[in-house]
């Protein structure tokens, strides 16, 4: 027996935001901010707002546009941030709602039921509250008997959640896992600032473990292997938490939401990135050549070139390493699971692929695919 993925579910907010939409939004916003503060400006005391631009974002980064769960406010220059409705106590919250879209999506690709799962994993970057965990909510709304916690590992979070999930089937304290990644990513974009105004994007997957004796999918993979590894860096960070009311800081100030030194992180972790890669397959006994798919993070285009260029010594093809960042932006944890969504089921039986997420943390995550 070995475990085994059986079903993969993607579920895509119905609101999208072109490159152009979203700087134009920035522009008005930063020409109005420049003409307020053009005494400040004039005596040194406040920087001017640079000016952002389509192709800058397209060339700098392959992101053409990212979905948006809630449009509204957001490219409002007078609020520069989405409006969510605040939903009572009784009613299915906001990121509830996104995950239980992805998991009926992935239970029925994997030709389960909700009583054949018995453990909910909801992973992701942030949750939009302590508790009750978002995964007894969505467990609750399934139906299903057993158990679910939160977790959260910022872009790592679905691959660290298939981690965990892969442990219980193989030591046989689950019969079924599903392993949820709603990134409502949105809330926690900057839309004030040029460098990180365009990157993310909502969407939510969802993945179905099981073990091989159980599964009934037509598209399922034996999971070989699984490697995570974190270490400390403050490159890409967020602050805003439960104790930010107690601070007294601004909620929304740019120390609260998601900020990063995009280079440094680009040096520093495509070579982490690489040599985990490469670690992994080796303890496995598996050669980079003999990998046919490579699902991996999707925050920048330049960024999967230069990990597959490293390894394989050439560019990999749109075929061999498919990009959706152009059309998603970053999810976080979730692009190397949309990756795999669209991309998996043309794989003949014995190919083998990886799945790698690598971001804040720093942390990376892989798991080692081969079709049955
Ligand atoms: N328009 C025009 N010009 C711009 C813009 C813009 N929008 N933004 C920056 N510029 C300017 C810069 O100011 C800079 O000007 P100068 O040369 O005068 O300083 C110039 O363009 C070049 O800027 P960069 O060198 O910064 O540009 P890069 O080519 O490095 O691209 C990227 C910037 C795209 C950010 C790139 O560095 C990158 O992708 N790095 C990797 C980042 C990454 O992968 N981060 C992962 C973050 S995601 C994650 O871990 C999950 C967190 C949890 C989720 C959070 C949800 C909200």
């Amino acid at each position: 027996t070995s475990v085994v993925i059986s079903g993969v579910g993607l579920w895509t907010p119905e609101h999208s935001i072109s490159n152009e939409e979203l700087v134009d939004s920035y522009n008005a916003w930063a020409e109005r901010y420049n003409v307020e503060n053009s005494q400040a400006i004039a005596l040194g005391e406040v920087d001017a707002k640079p000016l952002s631009s389509a192709e800058f974002i397209e060339k700098a980064s392959g992101i053409k546009s990212r979905y948006i769960y809630a449009k509204e406010g957001a490219l409002d220059i007078d609020r520069m941030r989405p409006i969510l409705d605040v939903r009572g106590d009784e009613q299915v919250s906001h990121q509830a709602e996104m995950a239980i879209a992805a998991a009926k999506k992935a239970l029925l690709a994997a030709n389960k039921v909700p009583s054949d799962i018995d453990m909910v994993i909801v992973s992701c970057a942030y949750t939009q509250r302590s508790y009750p965990a978002i995964a007894i909510e969505v467990q609750s709304a399934l139906g299903i008997d057993g158990f679910g916690f939160d977790m959260l590992v910022a872009c790592s979070a679905a691959t660290f959640g298939l981690q965990r999930a892969v442990d219980a089937i193989k030591a046989g304290s689950s019969k079924g896992v599903l392993v949820i990644n709603p990134e409502l990513t949105s809330p926690q974009v900057n839309y004030m600032d040029r460098d990180s105004h365009f990157i993310f994007g909502d969407v939510a997957t969802a993945v179905v473990v099981e073990s091989s004796q159980t599964c009934q999918s037509t598209h399922s993979f034996d999971v070989l292997s699984t490697k995570c590894i974190t270490s400390y860096s403050n490159n890409i960070r967020s602050n805003f938490g439960y104790t930010t009311r107690v601070t007294d800081e601004e909620p929304y100030s740019a120390d609260m939401l998601f900020h990063q030194n995009g280079r440094k992180v680009f040096k520093e972790v495509c070579p982490m990135a690489a040599d985990h890669i490469e670690n992994h397959l080796k303890s496995e006994g598996i050669q980079v050549s003999q990998l046919k798919r490579w699902w991996l993070h999707q925050a920048n285009i330049n960024m999967n070139l230069l990990i597959s260029k490293r390894l394989l010594g050439r560019d990999a093809t749109l075929e061999e390493a498919p990009v959706v960042l152009n059309e998603y932006a970053n999810t976080a944890s979730a692009g190397s699971i949309i990756a795999f969504a669209k991309f998996h089921d043309d794989l003949s039986v014995g190919d083998i692929g990886v799945i790698c997420s690598f971001g804040a943390g720093y942390s990376i995550g892989s798991l080692i695919l081969r079709k049955r």
